[in-house]
């Protein structure tokens, strides 16, 4: 069964706690609204939380299917950047998403934000490659 796992586009990549604004929706422009997310990557998209999931959550996660996501993003043909041009912020990642969605993730733990970029570039390029 942990190859069939594996291949889930479900499957948690990574989750952590980070800084997250939407700048844009659908190409339309937003105002900046830093706050705290609960980030989690899978194979497919990035959902985002607006709350740590209890401790005793499963660790794939199939025990939060119940815990709606204040929003998701699918990142196939998404493209990913430095946000370093449109924040003031440091260790600042933008993506813009194919349907016009664009956020900033930040983390004042520059190795953390190091390592989501990592991860976030593994997922969208195995995407770009299926
Ligand atoms: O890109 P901006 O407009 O300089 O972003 C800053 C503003 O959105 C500001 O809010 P208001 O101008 O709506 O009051 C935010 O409080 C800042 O955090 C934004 O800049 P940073 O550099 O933190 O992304």
């Amino acid at each position: 069964a942990l190859p069939q796992l594996l291949d889930d586009p479900h499957v948690e990549e990574r989750s952590g706690l980070l800084n997250m604004t939407k700048i844009a929706q659908g190409g339309r422009k937003l105002r900046k609204n830093w706050g705290p997310a609960w980030v989690v990557l899978t194979g497919s998209s990035l959902v985002f939380y607006r709350e740590r999931p209890p401790q005793s959550a499963s660790l794939h996660g199939w025990a939060r299917a119940g815990s709606r996501p204040e929003s998701s993003v699918d990142l196939r043909g998404a493209a990913l950047a430095s946000g370093r041009q449109l924040s003031s912020r440091r260790n600042v990642l933008h993506i813009r998403t194919v349907p016009g969605h664009e956020f900033l993730l930040q983390s004042d733990e520059e190795t953390e934000l190091r390592d989501w970029h990592r991860a976030l570039r593994t997922v969208i390029e195995r995407l770009d490659r299926e």
